[in-house]
Formats: structure tokens, sequence, C-alpha cells
């Protein structure tokens, strides 16, 4: 009894833990970046479009922030490599990003999000073939 307590207790503990660890993560999961079709060159750049769509409805938001985007090629196994993003004016749905990369390939763009209703910032990345 006593050692089943304790058990309890320390699942108990373990799993508060867990929980609070979680929460940055937590909106994250709900939500999820997609790729609009195939990213289109324009000049040197890239623009590629994307979506945020509501998982559990499969629902593209239409008023979220992106705030945050950032371009490396760590699909490639080059982490290090970065390339400028530029966000450009969100447009039904959907969000574009004009990226100048250094090299073509497969490059990974991480965003930061903030959802109406959502306190936690929504992160994600996608990956998208670019050319040059
Ligand atoms: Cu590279």
């Amino acid at each position: 009894m006593i050692r089943n307590r304790f058990v309890a207790g320390a699942l108990a503990f373990a799993s508060g833990f867990a929980f609070a660890a979680l929460p940055a993560l937590a909106a994250s999961a709900d939500y999820r970046f997609e790729l609009v079709g195939k990213p289109q060159l324009s000049g040197q750049k890239d623009i590629v479009q994307v979506r945020l769509i509501h998982v559990a409805d499969g629902k593209p938001m239409a008023d979220a922030v992106i705030f945050e985007s950032k371009a490396d090629m760590g699909p490639e196994g080059m982490a290090t490599m970065s390339a400028p993003v530029k966000a450009l004016a969100p447009k039904d749905g959907t969000y574009s990003f004009e990226v100048e990369p250094g090299m073509a390939g497969t490059w990974a763009l991480h965003l930061a999000a903030k959802v109406q209703g959502e306190s936690e910032t929504v992160r994600g990345t996608i990956t998208a073939a670019l050319v040059k």
C-alpha cells in the first residue's frame, strides 16, 4: 500500500513535470504548416507559399501572424547555411515568403506564428525544393 502510494506519487510528479515541460509545444502540435504548390522562381528568389492548418478540423487559419521565418539547408546536412527570407503580404490564408537561396536544393523554412485564441506561439517547419 505504502509502496503503491509512493509509485502513484512519483508518477503524478513525473507526469506533472512532463506537463510543465510541454506547454511550449502544445499549440504547435495542434497546427501544421503546409507547402502550397511548388515554389516559384522570381528573379533570384523563390516564392514559397504556406498555409497553416488546424489539425483537428483540417481548416486553414487565415488570421495567423507569422512573425518569424528562417531558412536553412538542414535537410541537406547544411544546417549552418541560411538564406534571407522576406515575408510578403498574406492573402486568403496563404502566407508567402521570398527566399533567396545561396544554392539549389532542399531547404527548411522554420516558422513561428501567433494564432488568434492561442496563447502559445505555434512553431513549425516545412521543407521545400528551391531552385536558383
Ligand atoms: Cu547548401
